[in-house]
């Protein structure tokens, strides 16, 4: 079976070569480390989307490292720079969901078009259910046509049952009768899957809002969990919608999709840095089974493995 390790480190392939080969290619057969090497590192960790803030206190505990006579190889920086990620990413990231005392835990999910939403939704099906959880889902993507037929392929493929409603139909009303049927059915869990929006657009941003008002009527302190989906693999693109998404939806969480297709991993650490925001699930890949509860040391160590 494969293990966390395994996964992550398929998954960060791409990410991983590039931060390494970066640094090797900095320090490679350097005898003594001067400042156009640490202009070099800057710009190598910035490729990889660090974040120009993570990247320069990275660069200066190098340097400070290598001039107090700590730190001499190549290998050393990547070590360094491997716990300085740990450090960075590990205050509260660990803790995906905290449930519901009693009733249907609820997660919206949320985020720009093509993020991930529904893959992501349907994948955190399968793992709660394997898990020996029921879980309910909600289309509440009306508005694209096929988006409700995409969810129910995955409601069949993870045995979970999928309230649904016409293509059209108010989102708000769906997520509405969802929520009384995640609470008359016992589920445990309930996931909204939501339209794909600019972050840009405020007459959907403020549709979100009226969605979790309308939840807010059946179950007062739901939903509990409201998550952004990002795309990795657009870089620091993310980083602005996170940022808007922020503002107007509330979101205490991040989902970060497709890290498989990118070498620029890097960016987990960038947004984290930059939001505080705890990142709650990573994607790695389109099958069901590729996704993972965020795990920074795991994460730090498969981005720098051998
Ligand atoms: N490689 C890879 N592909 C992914 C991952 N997550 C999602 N995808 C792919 O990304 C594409 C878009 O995924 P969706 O789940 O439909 O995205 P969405 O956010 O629901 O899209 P809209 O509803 O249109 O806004 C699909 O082709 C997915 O298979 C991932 O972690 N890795
Ligand atoms: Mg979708």
């Amino acid at each position: 079976m494969e293990t966390i390790y395994t996964k992550f480190k398929s998954g960060l392939q791409r990410s991983k070569t590039l931060l390494v080969r970066n640094i090797q290619s900095v320090f490679g057969a350097a005898e003594s480390w001067d400042k156009i090497d640490y202009e070099q590192l800057e710009e190598a960790l910035i490729r990889t989307d660090l974040g120009v803030q993570v990247t320069r206190r990275i660069v200066e505990y190098i340097k400070e490292q290598y001039e107090r006579g700590v730190i001499h190889t190549t290998s050393d920086i990547i070590e360094c720079t491997k716990q300085l990620l740990y450090v960075f990413l590990s205050d509260d990231c660990e803790t995906p969901v905290v449930y519901a005392e009693s009733g249907p835990t609820v997660i919206l999910m949320v985020g720009v078009n093509g993020s991930g939403k529904t893959t992501t939704t349907g994948k955190l099906a399968n793992m709660w259910q394997q898990e020996g959880k029921s879980v309910l889902l909600a289309a509440c993507d009306t508005f694209r046509a096929a988006a409700i037929e995409q969810l129910k392929i995955w409601g069949e493929r993870t045995g979970c049952q999928v309230i649904s409603g016409k293509y059209g139909a108010d989102p708000a009303s769906i997520a509405f009768d969802a929520v009384h049927a995640a609470t008359a059915r016992k589920s445990d869990i309930l996931i909204i899957d939501t339209a794909g929006r600019q972050h840009t657009k405020k007459g959907l941003m403020d549709e979100l809002a009226k969605i979790k008002r309308i939840i807010q009527k059946a179950i007062s302190n739901a939903p509990h969990e409201t998550w952004l989906v990002v795309d990795g693999s657009t870089g620091t693109n993310a980083l602005q919608q996170a940022k808007m998404f922020q503002s107007s939806a509330d979101i205490n969480g991040l989902c970060i999709t497709k890290l498989d297709g990118t070498s620029k991993g890097g960016v987990v650490v960038a947004i984290h840095d930059e939001f505080k925001l705890p990142i709650k699930f990573v994607g790695l890949g389109e099958k069901e089974s590729d996704i993972q509860i965020f795990n920074a040391k795991v994460f730090c160590e498969a981005l720098f493995s051998e």
